[in-house]
């Protein structure tokens, strides 16, 4: 086990007020957003549009680390560097996503587990040849009238233990994500339930795999109402329900927890990481950061809009959204100030 490499890259992920940017959407995931906003859906746009990510001007002083996709990590930037290499100088550790996507899980209606562990011990040995010194696995969790089952969930949790060694093996820092969903009516209560016994199996699952907990990353969800819930709770009772869960799940060896943002509004994903950094600052056992896609990079998605000409003005957007999280990180984002006007070109 490479322990003190694991163990130096977690910190240096979580040190201080930077946090993760989440650049890994799959090229179906990527093309959906792009068809959209109309930008044509080709390799080469994909590269262009990671390109305008990778070359903002002092990203690094707000991102420690950047989670690409497989066609990405094989891309370059306009200037013939590949975008790994880019990140490294711009002093952003480059990862990776590695599993293969959610596929529904038999015997289960409307569930699914995520993919990927055949040929992964192969892929994480290319992966670090690349560069890369940290790997990402999603898993997927829905709330219904009669789901999460525990099937689902033990499918979930096993895959990402065991994708977790392999990384560790690999000398790959694991980040974890079990994500489950906001889509539904459930109230935070439920999101809250739902979530505790995700983690509590997920852990276990780590446990029974021999993941060293000091050399990995746990990315969550926050604990939210449903997005189509009646109540939408506000941020503090959000940051109660989310710390309260975590401490009762999450063990302290585990340096950070780094957020997905998972479909809320830019916005509200900074207010309600201030929130948590903010009410539990000093009373939490592990970092509180974010590794955040859509709440960093819509705004910048959408100025961009495939065209060079819109570069600059959406390189300045995506540093304000990742600084504006750097704030939260210290709880210190003012939400009444932010707007874009307000970025620091
Ligand atoms: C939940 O998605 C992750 C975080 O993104 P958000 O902050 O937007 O919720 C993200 O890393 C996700 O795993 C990737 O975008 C890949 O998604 P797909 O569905 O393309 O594999």
């Amino acid at each position: 086990m490479h322990t003190q490499r694991l163990v130096d890259t977690v910190k240096a992920l979580v040190a201080g007020d930077r946090g993760l940017l989440a650049m890994d959407e799959s090229t179906p995931t990527c093309d959906r957003r792009f068809a959209k906003l109309g930008i044509p859906q080709t390799p080469d746009m994909r590269r262009a549009y990671r390109d305008m990510i990778v070359t903002t001007p002092r990203l690094g002083d707000c991102i420690s680390g950047a989670i690409l996709y497989d066609e990405t990590i094989r891309q370059e930037t306009k200037a013939g560097v590949p975008f790994a290499q880019a990140l490294e100088k711009a002093n952003i550790i480059p990862g990776v996503k590695v599993d293969a996507g959610a596929k529904p899980l038999a015997g289960h209606p409307d569930e699914q587990v995520t993919e990927g562990l055949d040929g992964l011990r192969d892929r994480l040995a290319e992966y670090a040849g690349m560069g890369a010194r940290f790997a990402k696995w999603r898993a997927v969790i829905t709330i219904g009238a009669e789901i999460p089952s525990r099937g689902c969930i033990e499918a979930n949790a096993h895959a990402l233990a065991r994708y977790a060694a392999l990384c560790q093996e690999a000398g790959i820092v694991p980040i974890v994500e079990p994500e489950v969903l906001m889509d539904g009516e459930h109230t935070l209560e439920r999101c809250r339930a739902v979530t505790e016994e995700t983690l509590h199996t997920v852990f276990d699952e780590l446990h029974t795999q021999g993941v060293l907990l000091e050399g990995m990353l746990l990315k969550p969800n926050m604990v939210l109402p449903g997005l189509a819930a009646a109540d939408q709770s506000n941020a503090d009772d959000i940051a109660s329900a989310t710390i309260g869960c975590f401490l009762r799940t999450v063990p302290a060896a585990v340096p950070g927890i780094a957020f997905l943002s998972g479909g809320q509004s830019s916005e509200l994903a900074s207010i309600r990481l201030n929130a948590m950094n903010l009410a539990f600052k000093g009373r939490m056992p592990w970092a509180l950061a974010f590794s955040f896609a859509r709440a960093i990079q819509q705004p910048a998605l959408e100025i961009w809009r495939g065209q060079a000409v819109n570069v600059v003005a959406a390189q300045k957007a995506l540093f304000h959204r990742a600084d504006c999280n750097r704030a939260a990180r210290r709880g210190e984002y003012d939400a009444a100030a932010d707007a874009p006007a307000a970025a620091p070109h």
